[in-house]
Formats: C-alpha cells, sequence, structure tokens
C-alpha cells in the first residue's frame, strides 16, 4: 500500500509527510524542491479489533493462561511494524512525499518527469492544497486568500492528465494500427502497453474507456481522433489510474469561503475533502514523542504528562493546540488516511502465518504481519503479498480460524488469518 503526497510547493506536504511518518524532513515557508522524494511508513488502525484478540480467548477457552500483557491493554500479538495496543493493531502504509509539482512539469519543467515517475507505483494520491489560499501557484508566499484552492486543484489533474496524454500520444500511429487489425480491442491493448509501466491495470483502461463512452457519445471512429478526444480520455485515464483525494491543509489558517467551491466540486464528483492541519499535527506528534504529552492520532483532545515539568511558553503552545484541536475537529490527517484506506481503496487487512494452530510464524512469533490488500485478494494473491517466491511455489492455503483448505482462488474475508503452502 503506497500513497504520494502532490501538490504545488510550499502547502505542507512535507510537513505531513514528517508527521505521519514521525522523522524529520525539510520544511520551509518558501518554493524549494527536494532533490529525491522522501520515502516513508505511516500508521493506521484496522478496522476491526486485532485477531490476536480471539487468539486470546482461544488460549483462555483451553484452560492455558496467555502471555502476561497488561502495558498494552491485552494484546498478544507481536507486529513486526506497528504496534498492538487494546486489540488496536496499526497497519503500515508506504508513504512518498514527492517535492513540489509546477505548471509545465509534464514538458520537463522543474523536476518534471522525475516527480512524475516517482508517482508512479503509488496506489492514490493525496494532493495537499493551500486552503487558506496564502501561496501562488509557484509557491511563493502572498497574503491569505491571495491565491485560488481551485486553480491549484485544477492545475494538477490538468498537468497529471497531460503527462498520460504525452506517453499515448508518442505511439499513437501504433494505436492506429493496432486498432485497424484488432478493432476495438487494439485500444485497450495498446493503452495497457503504454500505461502498465506508471501501473494501469486492464479493469483501469476499460473503466476509462466506458466513462470516455458515456462523456462522448458522439465521438467519431477511434482512427479519426484528435488532440481533443485524446486529451479526454486521457483524464478518464488519470482518474482510473490516480485516484487523487484532497488534503485541504493550513485549515488552521483559513477562512472557509476561500475553499468553498473546491469543496462542493470535489465532493459532487464525488471526491474525498478533508480540512487538515499537518502543522498541528506534527507539533502534536512531537510533543507526544518528547514525552509531554500522551495524544492518539486522530482523537479531539490529549492528555498533559503531569511528571514532566513544562515551561510557560510550551504550556501556552500546548493549549493553544488544544483549542485549535477543538476548533477544526481534529488535525484531518487520520481521518482522511483512514477513509481513503477503507472505504475508497477498499482495503481488507490478512494476517499470514506460518503455523495455523498457534498462529505464528517460523520463529514463534504471534501474529507478526498484518497486511492491507485490495478487497477481493485471493490466497495466492496474499501469497505474492508476502513474497514473489511464495507465490510462484503456491500449492494451497488453509484457513487458519477454520482449519479449512482452501484454493489458489479464494477470496479473503477482512482478518482473515491464511497460512500458504508452498513449494520451496
Ligand atoms: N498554518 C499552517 N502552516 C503550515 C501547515 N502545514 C505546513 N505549514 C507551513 O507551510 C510551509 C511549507 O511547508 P512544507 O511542508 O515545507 O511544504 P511543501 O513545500 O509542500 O513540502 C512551512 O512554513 C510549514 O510550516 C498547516 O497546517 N498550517
Ligand atoms: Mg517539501
Amino acid at each position: 500500500m503506497r500513497i504520494g503526497l502532490v501538490g504545488k510547493p510550499n502547502v505542507g506536504k512535507s510537513t505531513t509527510f514528517a508527521a505521519l511518518t514521525e522523522t524529520s524532513v525539510d520544511i520551509a515557508n518558501y518554493p524549494f524542491t527536494t532533490i529525491e522524494a522522501n520515502v516513508g511508513v505511516t500508521y493506521i488502525s484496522t478496522n476491526s479489533s486485532c485477531a490476536c484478540k480471539e487468539l486470546r480467548t482461544k488460549i483462555e477457552k483451553s484452560g492455558r493462561e496467555p502471555p502476561s500483557n497488561i502495558s498494552r491493554g491485552g494484546s498478544i500479538c507481536e507486529p513486526r511494524t506497528g504496534a498492538c495496543n487494546n486489540f488496536s493493531r496499526l497497519v503500515p502504509i508506504t508513504l512518498v512525499d514527492v517535492a513540489g509539482l509546477v505548471p509545465g512539469a509534464h514538458k520537463g519543467r522543474g523536476r518534471g518527469n522525475q516527480f512524475l515517475s516517482d508517482l508512479a507505483s503509488c496506489d492514490a494520491l493525496i494532493q495537499v492544497v493551500d486552503a487558506s489560499g496564502g501561496t501562488d501557484i509557484e509557491g511563493n508566499p502572498i497574503g491569505s486568500g491571495g491565491s485560488s484552492p481551485e486553480e491549484e486543484y485544477h492545475f494538477l489533474i490538468e498537468e497529471l492528465a497531460a503527462w498520460i496524454d504525452g506517453i499515448i500520444s508518442n505511439g499513437w500511429g501504433k494505436a492506429i494500427r493496432k486498432i485497424q487489425s484488432e478493432g476495438e480491442s487494439g485500444l485497450t491493448n495498446f493503452l495497457y502497453e503504454q500505461l502498465t509501466g506508471i501501473g494501469a491495470t486492464q479493469s483501469d483502461i476499460a473503466l476509462a474507456i466506458d466513462s470516455f463512452r458515456r462523456e462522448n457519445p458522439d465521438a467519431p471512429a477511434i482512427h479519426v481522433w484528435g488532440e481533443r478526444e485524446r486529451r479526454s480520455l486521457s483524464a478518464m485515464l488519470r482518474s482510473q489510474i490516480f485516484p487523487l483525494y484532497i488534503a485541504a491543509n493550513k485549515s488552521d489558517l483559513a477562512a472557509e469561503e476561500t475553499y468553498l467551491s473546491l469543496k462542493n466540486e470535489v465532493i459532487d464528483s464525488g471526491g474525498l475533502f478533508v480540512p487538515c492541519s499537518a502543522d498541528s499535527e506534527l507539533a502534536l506528534r512531537r510533543a507526544s514523542k518528547a514525552g509531554a504529552i500522551f495524544y492518539k492520532p486522530g482523537t479531539l483532545e490529549f492528555e498533559l504528562n503531569s511528571e514532566i515539568n513544562l515551561n510557560e511558553a510550551q504550556k501556552n503552545g500546548l493549549s493553544e493546540l488544544a483549542e485549535r484541536l477543538q476548533r477544526l475537529g481534529g488535525t484531518g490527517l487520520n481521518q482522511l488516511l483512514t477513509e481513503i484506506v477503507y472505504q475508497r481503496l477498499e482495503r481488507i487487512v490478512a494476517y499470514p502465518v506460518q503455523d495455523e494452530t498457534h498462529w505464528v510464524d517460523g520463529e514463534g512469533r504471534v501474529l507478526p504481519d498484518a497486511l492491507l490488500v485490495p478487497c477481493g485478494t485471493t490466497a495466492k494473491g496474499l501469497a505474492y503479498a508476502v513474497h514473489s517466491d511464495l507465490g510462484d511455489g503456491f500449492i494451497r492455503a488453509s484457513d487458519a480460524r477454520s482449519g479449512r483448505i482452501v484454493g489458489a482462488e479464494h477470496e479473503l474475508e477482512d482478518g482473515a488469518i491464511i497460512k500458504i503452502h508452498a513449494k520451496s
């Protein structure tokens, strides 16, 4: 699971990245571009209780003593990445902070194609916009309300569509020949060949062609398509290959009228628009890491740690943050990620194990991995998600909960605990 942070410079992409991954990266109030994309890991909670809750009950019922784990609220799993407390399991998501995208990137302006290829491996994109309208399209600070969040949104989707258009225009002569010999499936095959490298699937292409047909019922035969038709198809391809969700950042500074029309446009077209304050999330995570507060991401309140002495400035800073959290209804970032992963991308959680009785791996670790996989993932698909060798050598799997043997095409349920049998 990989999510890219995109947007014009100086909107808070690196701040969002630093807050969510709890790492330090360069953050500055002027447009500058990091040479390499920042790549890191963030965590979100699973929708339902960790499978270690069931395991604990199973052990208790059998009359054995589960490992004592008071400090973790009863959780007994041993996550290799993430953590689990009170049966709330954290699962990893890779985040990529793709530096600033400037108008003309598809023609190589700024860091141009480098930005674009950093996006290619992402399952979804979050566009961070400056909801306060305080920075121009190139990221230079101007007074609040001086720029239009709508403009930066349109610039970005058009830039991405132009990039895709560039890729398909390149071989258009070949497309025409394919269409003449293979009919409409020639177009699908051509698009798949050209776009598989940026992560397009057959189904993305089929869905994009469907929506093109719906929006352009009178389009001429493909072999006489001009730029207009191709551009329109590129826009549909963009929305299938790179679903884009909006983090309306700097909401702490923003007047609602600055972003209202963008909000309405995004929501009316079925998109996701969440007001965020990355800066506040970063301050909260840092205070929490320093031990000054107890804060659970996604909540509206935090507690001061009475064992830590704070100076006046720190106390004021924290009380200002507390007031801000209440006023904004949270920092928005956790809500945004959770909605993208579970509602929009329909990811489910699967626990691969090596021992179907004790739900452990080869080293005896209890439920070491919890993976986010697309809804509809099969047993064999999970094997590939663990390791390509496990997928290639797949023989069969077993459902560790019921003990039943399942085949390669068996579709996993949310929370499935699966042992994979493979040739080594
Ligand atoms: N008020 C406010 N400022 C923010 C917020 N997020 C980021 N900033 C500031 O915006 C500027 C640009 O942030 P940065 O993360 O470097 O932007 P990037 O160029 O998109 O990576 C910095 O001065 C940040 O402190 C926010 O939520 N609220
Ligand atoms: Mg940055």
